[in-house]
């Protein structure tokens, strides 16, 4: 089974990379930001509260992501294997991973993570609130707020797998298509 986590900065193409994947190897996405996006449009309980830290740039609370993944899981017992796109974000969230799969006779293969400087950042998230309609994408001070987030609670996730032998670094700036060929050359190792 294949379980690849895809990590990395907010916009750093975790969602672009993941369709690529999964057109390739037939993997089942699962995206913690999609799921999250979801239930707020369903008009959900969770997404209610979701909604109002997603909107501050502030990371949802473990147990809530973690239930989340947790019932996909459960909801795909034939799944060929996995890609986890924006989740774990924290080190409580890797840990309930790694739990959750060897309770499934499971493990992850192996982390990617997508390298982009915060200026690209920036300039990518504000191209794309022109049109997402995501209020999370639309201003400057949230989009630092998500990148400061990520530098503090979720880049500490990298130092996890790479105490289990399963990081690689990939620089996540150039072409959608020449980053997903050096992607997929990875992939193609685990
Ligand atoms: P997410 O939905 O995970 O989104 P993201 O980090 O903003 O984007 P991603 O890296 O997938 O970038 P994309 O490919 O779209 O998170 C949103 C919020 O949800 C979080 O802030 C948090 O509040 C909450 N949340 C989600 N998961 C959570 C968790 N596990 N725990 C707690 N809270 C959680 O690319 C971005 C843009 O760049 C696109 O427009 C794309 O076209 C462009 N782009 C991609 N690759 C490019 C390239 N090579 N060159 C130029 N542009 C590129």
């Amino acid at each position: 089974m294949l379980n690849l986590v895809l990590f990395g900065p907010p916009g750093a193409g975790k969602g672009t990379q993941s369709q690529k994947l999964i057109e390739k190897y037939g993997l089942i996405h699962l995206s913690t930001g999609d799921l999250l996006r979801g239930e707020i449009s369903q008009g959900t309980a969770l997404g209610l509260e979701a909604k109002k830290l997603m909107d501050e740039g502030i990371l949802v609370p473990d147990h809530v992501v973690i239930g989340m993944i947790s019932n996909k899981l459960d909801s795909n017992k034939d799944a060929r294997g996995f890609i986890f796109d924006g989740f774990p974000r924290t080190v409580a969230q890797a840990i309930a991973l790694d739990e959750l799969l060897k309770s499934k006779n499971s493990a992850i293969s192996g982390m990617i993570a997508l390298e982009v400087s915060d200026t690209e950042l920036e300039h990518r998230l504000l191209l794309r609130g022109k049109d997402s309609g995501r209020a999370d994408d639309a201003n400057p001070e949230v989009i630092r707020k998500r990148i400061k987030e990520y530098n503090d609670k979720t880049a500490p996730v990298a130092d996890f797998y790479k105490n289990q032998n399963k990081f690689t670094s990939v620089n996540g700036s150039g072409s959608k298509e020449s980053i997903f060929d050096t992607i997929a050359v990875v992939t193609e190792t685990l």
